[in-house]
Order: C-alpha cells, then structure tokens, then sequence
C-alpha cells in the first residue's frame, strides 16, 4: 500500500511512534511517504521504500501567519493522485488529521484516513476554546482514531463527548532495530558509582527541575556514593535547570547532553531512570529507559500504569521525594533486588512492547476500509 503519513519533524515521542511504525510497515511490504516541512528526525531516508515529500509554503506580506494546514491539504491532494496514496496516517490531531481530510475532500479519491491521538493534542491543544470543534470534527471524521494509551483514550471520549468504542487504543512500542541490538538485557550495579538519566523536551509538563531537586537529595542521602545524572533534551526549562545545577553546586555531578540522536553509550551505562512529568498519556521515554532495562521512577499519572508494574518492573510515586530516594538506596544496597526489577523491566518491553506484538493493530485499521 502507499501509506502518507504527518507528523512533527521535531524530536519528540510522536515523531518517534511515526517514524518506528513506518519502518515496520515497510518490513511489510508498503511504501512510506512522509510529508511535512522537513524529513523525520530520526529518519534513514536511504531506504528506497521510504520517499520525502517536502511541503512548501509560500511567503506573502498579507499572511501574519503562514497557513501551514492549507499548503499542506493543498499539496497531499497531488499526492494523493500522483503517488496513489491509499492511506494517510496522521499523527496529532491538530493539525494533520485536518489537513488530510481535506487533501482527501479536494482529491475526490478513496482515502483511508488514520488518526493517531498522542496526548497534548487533546489534553492542551485541542481542549482550547480556539481548537476544540476542528479537533472533535477531525477525529469524528477519520475512518479510523487511535490513541497511544486507554488512559487518552478514556480522556478523548469523555473531554469530546465520543462514543465509547470510536477510538481503538494502540500502545507505542519499541523499534525492533533499537530493541534487539541492546548488548544488555539487564543491569548490574557497578559499585560507588551511580547513573541516573532524564529525558524530555524539558517543559513544564516533565517536572525537569525536580529532576534536579531529586537528585540532590539523593547526593545528601549518601556522600559516599558517586552519583552522576545524565539530561538528554532541550527545551524551555534548560536555563532555570542549569542556574538550579549551579545553585546546588551540583556541576561536576550533572551533564546536559542536549538532543542527541544516538544515544546508546549513555543509556547502556545507566542505572536508574527519572520521569516525575504532572502528565503523560504514555511515556515513550520511560519504555525507552526499560528496554535497556533502567530501572524506572516515574510519577503515577497518565498512562504510566499501563507501562509499569509499582514495584515489579519499576516505581511510581505521588508527591514525596522522600520515597524515591529511599527506594534507590535500598536497590543500591540490594543489588540482586535491582538486577531482579532490571531484567522484568527490559522483558516487560520484549513481552508486550515490540512491533511484532503492536504492528497487527495498525495494519488490520489500513485494510479495514
Ligand atoms: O512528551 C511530549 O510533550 C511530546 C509529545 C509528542 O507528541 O511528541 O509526547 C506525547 O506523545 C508521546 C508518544 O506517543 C507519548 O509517549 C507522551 O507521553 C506524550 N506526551 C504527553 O502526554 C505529555
């Protein structure tokens, strides 16, 4: 089949999903088609299954804003027509799944077309008095939604007021690419020294400096530890963390790595995972931080219940740091209890998390049309 599929350039969980079920689709036989204003971030072009389709918007003194959504409708109806696009799979709502339905209304063709709702596209953007009837006329109109959690889902129906059964939930998963080249399946402790890692887009929503806050309390809990935490990410909280890092004098302990596209070497190294976000409707990050079996601390909220097991296969908490801290000294102080919640944590990913168990989902909603 030739699948279009929309989503954010940007490095960020949903990009991620994309790019990941478009490399499994194409293990599958279809030809992928992304369109949007620049290729995937982690993208490998050079597979000739996958072609780029750059959207072009035109400059003009009148516009204040650039009207993206229409340049895109505009150019996906050609390709519709031009590269036979049976399916277009849209990740976020706003604007992509909009901007398809009426590429497929402008080209008149028989479109199947696919929404992927991936969280703040309905729990910020499309709750907004501004966004709130293009978002419900946009899932209500696809032939087929889907949302990465049933936490989402749950939420989308009772916040647009939806049938129970419109949106099917499809849990994201791991590359298998990414998955099974893991060297290890699970940790050991390596002594005094200790790796934490956060990753986000360091907003608001991730609780990034109470990353920090967490550490240093861990650092005061044992001064003979060697503890080190690593931050991958950018955003708009990087500055405050940083002058927080100093004000704690926490330097030497604490690396800011930015956006980085491989990161193998730092996670492979990492003992423990931090991820206190205020919401998550899944937490890619997380899954990412167990499938190199991390042991995981992550606040109880969205859909990270659907991910972790409490004290099987990773922790959640509530507010108290406290609780953190004191679960981490004690699987430092009882590795074979660590190594234990490593290994499910990294099986929990194999069992339930790969695209050999996630991809049937998604192809059963392409031919189901
Ligand atoms: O986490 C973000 O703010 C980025 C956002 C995105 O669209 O890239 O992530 C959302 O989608 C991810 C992939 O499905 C989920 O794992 C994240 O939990 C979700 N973020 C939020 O709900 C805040």
């Amino acid at each position: 089949m030739n699948v279009a599929v929309l989503n954010f350039h940007r490095l960020g969980g949903s990009g991620i999903v994309a790019y990941e079920i478009a490399r499994a689709l194409i293990r599958r036989g279809h030809k992928i088609h992304f369109v949007g204003l620049k290729p995937p971030f982690r993208n490998n072009l050079a597979d000739s299954n996958i072609t780029f389709h750059p959207i072009s918007l035109q400059i003009y003194p009148v516009f204040d804003f650039q009207p993206f959504t229409l340049a895109l409708a505009s150019q996906l109806s050609e390709l519709i027509v031009k590269c036979n696009i049976e399916v277009i799979h849209s990740h976020y709502a706003i604007p992509h799944a909009v901007a398809a339905l009426l590429a497929r209304d402008i080209a008149q063709k028989k479109v199947n077309c696919i929404t992927t709702l991936h969280g703040t596209d309905i729990t910020v953007v499309g709750l907004h008095p501004s966004m709130y009837n293009i978002t419900k006329y946009s899932i209500e109109k696809s032939n087929h939604v889907t949302a990465v959690s049933d936490y989402l889902n749950r939420k989308t129906c009772s916040n647009f007021s939806l049938p129970k059964n419109k949106i099917k939930t499809i849990h994201n998963f791991i590359g298998s690419e990414v998955l099974y080249s893991r060297s290890t399946k699970s940790k050991k402790l390596s002594g005094k020294n200790v790796s934490l890692i956060h990753s986000s887009n360091l907003r608001e929503i991730k609780a990034p400096l109470e990353v920090i806050e967490i550490f240093s309390k861990l650092v005061q809990s044992d001064l003979e530890r060697n503890y080190h935490l690593g931050i991958l990410g950018d955003g708009p909280l990087k500055d405050k963390m940083i002058a927080l890092t100093k004000k704690l004098k926490l330097d030497h302990q604490i690396t800011f790595y930015g956006e980085k596209l491989h990161f193998n070497d730092i996670y492979e190294k990492a003992d423990f995972f931090l991820l206190p976000s205020y919401d998550e409707s899944f937490g890619l990050a997380a899954l990412e931080a167990m499938s190199f079996g991390m042991v995981v601390f992550a606040r109880d909220v969205g859909g990270l219940g659907e991910i972790i097991d409490h004290e099987k296969d990773g922790f959640l908490f509530c507010e108290d740091h406290r609780y953190i801290v004191g679960k981490i000294n004690d699987l430092l102080n009882d590795p074979k209890l660590y190594e234990k919640i490593s290994r499910a944590s990294y099986e929990k990913v194999l069992k339930k998390f790969t695209p050999e168990k996630i991809m049937n989902e998604y192809e059963k909603l392409y031919f189901d049309f």
